[in-house]
């Protein structure tokens, strides 16, 4: 079954990136989780985007903060679509990761989401609506998902004065 990797810098980032990991496991999306810094293990980041393809990962998940270059450098190692999520910092509040990761040179894309937990969220989305184009259980959950959202936005729009 395909699968979607989601990796992180450090294990501090995964507070933030769990919520990808929730919303694939919601959708019924095979996921793997795993730490490869760019800067602290350069080796793996090679070894693991090079391989991604041939483990069977069709979406990669890639969440950092501050100098935050490991959606891109995954990116540059692999076809397989990328999605950066920028962690928040505590420097900068995220500020840094997001621009760290959005201003990709022409030629290899990474397709940013916000900073911090929706945008880590959203990117579980992302990689399940990719799994989605060729699985009908996953569609349907999304679907569903999507409704159920829906609908509670609907019970919840008449607001009152206290
Ligand atoms: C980045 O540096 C990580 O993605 C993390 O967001 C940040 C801080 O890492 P730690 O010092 O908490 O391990 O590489």
């Amino acid at each position: 079954m395909p699968k979607v990797a989601i990796v992180m810098g450090s294990t501090s980032d995964w507070p933030t990136m769990q919520q990808a990991a929730i919303m694939l496991k919601e959708l019924g999306v095979d996921f793997d989780a795993k730490v490869v810094s760019a800067h602290r293990t350069p080796k793996l980041l090679t070894e693991f985007s090079e391989s991604a393809a041939d483990e069977g990962y069709h979406a990669i998940i890639a969440g950092a903060g501050g100098a935050a270059h490991l959606p891109g450098m995954i990116a540059a190692h692999t076809h397989l679509p990328v999605f950066g999520v920028p962690v928040r910092s505590s420097q900068l509040s995220g500020l840094d990761s997001l621009l760290s990761i959005v201003q990709m040179p022409k030629g290899v894309a990474v397709g940013t989401l916000a900073i911090g937990e929706a945008g880590a969220a959203n990117a579980g989305l992302m990689a399940a609506q990719v799994i989605a184009l060729h699985d009908e259980a996953v569609r349907a959950g999304i679907i569903a998902f999507r409704q159920k959202q829906t609908e509670k936005v609907l019970a919840n729009a008449d607001l009152e004065l206290p």
